[in-house]
């Protein structure tokens, strides 16, 4: 391992040529350019130095006011709802998927805008869905205005860096493969670009789901969470505009931990829903960069889990784990009505910095299952 460590410092010269010329940079290479201190999107050891001069952070030219929030912030936390339906065919097809990273200011909580990384400019991307078999095109285009590079490496892919060298583009390309989706679960597909824990720690994550050949049970409800933690310079809620604390990253300590890419995004007008009786399907996923996620649902209890996405199932589960770049297919029934809360029961990551999802449940009361007694 050292040697390799080695050999990668000694390629830090021919790394930033590559970079340069616009060439794809293999994944072991940009897994040991991690210490080109040269580069502007080091994660580590240059930021430690100048934690805030990032380029790609720079507040927008558009802002009105350098003290306040970006003037161009939108919503970037992707709606859980906001997914395709079950696959309903019984034969393989050949899938195109098209998919666009955008780097856009975006609200990290309601007060607070922050230069998002993304696929299609929402925290997490589209949830890809296919079918054991499928031959699934991606074609991935770097938007025009972008200043970065961009790739996608999906953890579905049989081959080299997950597809990630075959889709290095430029801002303004357009690049794509093909791959045989052969095992069936949830898989996390990223950005692979150096320093690729900067890519991720914007936002550049998603889901795809492999359904398999016989199909996913029916349910009520389906929904789509993702978990990440943002190194951002400042502490949720304390307005302006955040930017990206390489040095936080270092150390793993990061200053937000939500899910769908905003503090509390997934809560009051954003809040999930659900009647009592519903059979309830989360894919959840963990975008990272770098926590390990503690799932877990207040008041629920995981009746069918998916443990680390893969096809077979267990039951009866309290708080799962989900790792970084992994993810978790579960199945709730719930029969009270109420509030539910998803957290990260790491409590100070959901208490603190976000990590909280809710899902309502309206209906009859249901006393044979739960009963509060009054005094
Ligand atoms: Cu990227």
């Amino acid at each position: 391992m050292t040697e390799m460590l080695n050999e990668g410092l000694s390629r830090r010269g021919f790394v930033k040529r590559a970079a340069a010329l616009g060439l794809a940079i293999p994944t072991i290479g940009a897994l040991l350019s991690a210490c080109n201190d040269d580069d502007e999107e080091n994660g580590a050891a240059s930021a430690a130095a100048d934690s805030d001069d990032h380029e790609g952070d720079d507040h927008p030219a558009s802002s009105e006011d350098d003290d306040g929030p970006s003037a161009d912030a939108v919503r970037i936390a992707k709606d859980p709802t906001d997914i395709p339906g079950p696959i309903n065919r019984s034969t393989p097809e050949h899938v195109v998927v098209e998919l666009e990273t955008v780097e856009l200011d975006g609200w990290i909580d309601e007060e607070t805008s922050f230069k998002f990384w993304t696929f299609n400019g929402t925290v997490p991307g589209p949830m890809v869905r296919v079918r054991e078999g499928d031959t699934v095109e991606i074609q991935l285009t770097n938007n025009s205005d972008n200043q970065h590079p961009h790739n996608i490496d999906l953890h579905s892919v049989l081959g080299p860096g997950g597809g990630a060298e075959a889709t290095t583009v430029s801002p303004g390309e357009t690049r794509g493969f093909e791959f045989k989706a052969l095992h069936p679960g949830v898989y996390v597909y990223h950005c692979a670009v150096p320093h690729i824990p900067t890519h991720v720690g914007h936002g550049m994550y998603g889901l795809i789901v492999v359904e398999p050949e016989a199909g996913l049970p029916d349910v009520d409800k389906e929904f789509y969470i993702m978990q990440g933690e943002f190194y951002v310079n400042q502490r949720p809620n304390q307005g302006g505009h955040a930017n990206w604390d390489g040095d936080a990253q270092w150390r793993e300590q990061p200053n937000y931990v939500v899910f769908n890419g905003q503090f509390q995004a997934i809560t009051g007008d954003h809040a999930m829903h659900a009647q009592v009786g519903d059979r309830v399907r989360m894919f959840v996923g963990n975008g990272g960069p770098n926590l390990v996620s503690s799932f877990h649902v207040i008041g629920g209890i995981i009746d069918v889990l998916h443990r680390e996405g893969q096809a077979e199932a267990t039951h009866n589960v309290e708080t799962t784990l989900i790792p970084a770049g992994g993810s978790s297919w579960m199945e709730f029934d719930f029969d009270v009505p109420g509030n539910y809360i998803l957290v990260d029961h790491s409590l100070g990551r959901a208490i603190d910095k976000g990590a909280i999802a809710i899902l309502t449940v309206e209906g009859d009361d249901n006393p044979e299952i739960f009963n509060p007694l009054d005094d």
